[in-house]
């Protein structure tokens, strides 16, 4: 974070140990729930697919969902900050996927 002040400003540089502290109490709390939710799918597979927009997330789970998805159990949590087309396109191919709209946020915390 920046500490420069605008001329106009009044208000003091932002210091940047709070923040750092802040979100490491964020953090912290992301953990917390995050483990409750592994050690509660202790017995599933789960891969997490995270990469740059448009870089073919999407079309990869719909090419393992057609190849695989006879044989294994598959099924899909997908982060948009909006639509549910990512959802639906694995839907067309037999996937079971649910969309969690975000309303603009650009990652998914645990919770
Ligand atoms: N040439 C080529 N195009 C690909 C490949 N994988 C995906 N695409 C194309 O790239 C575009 C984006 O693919 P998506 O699967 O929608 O990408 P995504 O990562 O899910 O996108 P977001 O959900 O918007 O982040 C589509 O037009 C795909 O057809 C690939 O391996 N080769
Ligand atoms: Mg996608």
């Amino acid at each position: 974070m920046s500490n420069t002040i605008s001329p106009k400003s009044n208000q003091m540089p932002v210091g940047s140990v709070q923040c750092e502290n802040t979100s490491l109490n964020l953090l912290k709390a992301n953990d917390f729930v995050a483990k409750a939710i592994r050690e509660r799918l202790s017995d599933i597979c789960v891969i997490n697919i995270c990469s740059s927009p448009g870089s073919g997330k999407t079309t990869l789970m719909q090419e393992t969902g057609k190849r695989l998805g006879k044989k294994i159990n598959i099924a899909v949590l997908v982060g948009d900050p909006e639509t549910e087309r990512d959802a639906v396109r694995m839907r067309e191919v037999g996937i079971n996927a649910l969309q969690i709209v975000t309303g603009g946020m650009c990652h998914i915390e645990a919770k």
